[in-house]
């Protein structure tokens, strides 16, 4: 039977973590995978997240299940800080998953499983993985325009021509804040645009918000969401604590739905609650019992949101440092997060590898945090170079 298989690539972003292993030149940039780096190059626990590991440590009595919501106090306690505090928590179905991938497919799947003819349009580029999510869930997933590269803005025209021609319970899937790949995030009045078309035209709003308080804030971060649960009688939201929290392997993410009332989402808990049982029955515990206790504890929550903004501020000093030393990249500073994407042939991106030990993604992406105030330079003049 298995020799009926078909070999499928490997994922070309995380192989790019064993390439720049692999590579002994001294001095090498990894801009590639999306972690968050500090100035040494390493990928921290956050000192919250391990005072909190010590709470857990002397604390936990019992390792029994829970159930397949998870920890329902991680759930009621990311509920506020997810979507603010405007949104009434009894539209809001849901549960915890694990990671945002979790939450992305268990979305996908209820929105399978209510209307299997939906599409799901999403802006191109976006992150690789959602177009395997999406597909396993049997969902199609349609293109649209979302980044010009060359001017590094949103072709916001085509992206309302595009949805202006979705049918009715179509999907569109928006990034929360700080876009994946590109940085390039929709202003409050595209928010605002986008959030009354789906209304009007009865699409069902799709967030992935996977990198919450990176870009200018957690309060700043959240507000295209909550202009479109103001909008929408319907949303769903993914949402990762992977990076915000530095959980990453841990595997913590929730998955929000925003029901027009308490009945829909009465009916949205029980299918979620059947869906996680065929997919992971239960969710891993710790990475969200960390998180529910740093939410728990006030001296905690200071703890982790310094440290969350101390990330998010090293982020934007590099996308400044960058911009000034070569004013073809001052675009950066008006991108948001993690990533920007630069317009580099795939020739460009190789020779940056091999001749500069820089290491970008194939599409040109860029991992800001995997740079450092002293890498600047050369990284500027790296890229000046393969130009
Ligand atoms: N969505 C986007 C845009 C991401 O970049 C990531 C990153 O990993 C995820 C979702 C999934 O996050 P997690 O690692 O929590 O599954
Ligand atoms: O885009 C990124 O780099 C992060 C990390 O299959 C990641 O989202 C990359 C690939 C992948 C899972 C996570």
């Amino acid at each position: 039977t298995l020799t009926r298989l078909t070999a499928q690539p490997p994922d070309a972003i995380l192989e790019l973590i064993s390439l720049h292993a692999q590579d002994e030149r001294e001095r090498k940039i990894d801009l590639g995978v999306g972690v968050y780096r500090d100035e040494a190059g390493v990928t921290p626990v956050f000192a919250a997240v391990k005072a909190a590991e010590d709470r857990l440590l002397r604390s936990q009595t019992t390792k029994s299940y829970l159930g397949p919501e998870g920890d329902i106090e991680f759930f009621r306690r990311l509920l506020p800080l997810a979507l603010g505090s405007d949104v009434a928590a009894e539209r809001v179905a849901g549960m915890q998953t694990p990671g945002g991938t979790g939450a992305l497919r268990i979305g996908a799947e209820l929105i399978a499983a209510a209307n299997p003819n939906a599409r799901v349009h999403v802006g191109a580029p976006t992150w690789p993985n959602h177009a395997p999510i999406f597909a396993a869930a049997r969902l199609e997933l349609v293109e649209h325009p979302y980044l010009d590269p060359a001017n590094q803005t949103v072709r916001f025209g085509d992206m309302m021509a595009a949805l202006e021609k979705a049918a009715a319970r179509d999907v569109v899937l928006l990034h929360g804040c700080c876009h994946n790949p590109t940085g390039a995030d929709l202003d409050a009045v595209q928010w605002q645009a986008v959030a009354r078309l789906c209304a009007e035209r009865g699409l069902l709003p799709f967030i992935d918000f996977a990198y919450h308080g990176l870009g200018d804030g957690l309060e700043a971060d959240r507000q295209g969401l909550a202009c479109v649960a103001r909008h929408c009688p319907e949303a769903i939201v993914a949402y990762s604590c992977d990076k915000n929290f530095g959980l990453y392997r841990e595997r913590v993410g929730a998955l929000f739905v925003l029901a027009a009332d308490r009945s829909d989402a009465a009916l949205a808990q029980s299918n979620l609650l059947s869906l996680a049982r065929a997919n992971w029955s239960m969710p891993p515990d710790h990475g969200a019992a960390i998180v529910r206790l740093i939410l728990e504890r006030e001296e905690l929550s200071a703890l982790w949101r310094e440290e969350l903004e101390n990330m998010r501020r090293r982020i934007a000093a590099m996308r400044e440092g960058l911009a000034r030393l070569d004013p073809a990249l001052a675009f950066l500073t008006r991108q948001k997060g993690m990533f920007s994407t630069l317009d580099l042939t795939p020739r460009q991106v190789a020779a940056l590898r091999e001749e500069h030990a820089v290491y970008v993604a194939g599409t040109g992406r860029i991992n800001i945090a995997g740079l450092a105030p002293h890498d600047l330079q050369a990284f500027a003049a790296a890229l000046a170079a393969v130009r």
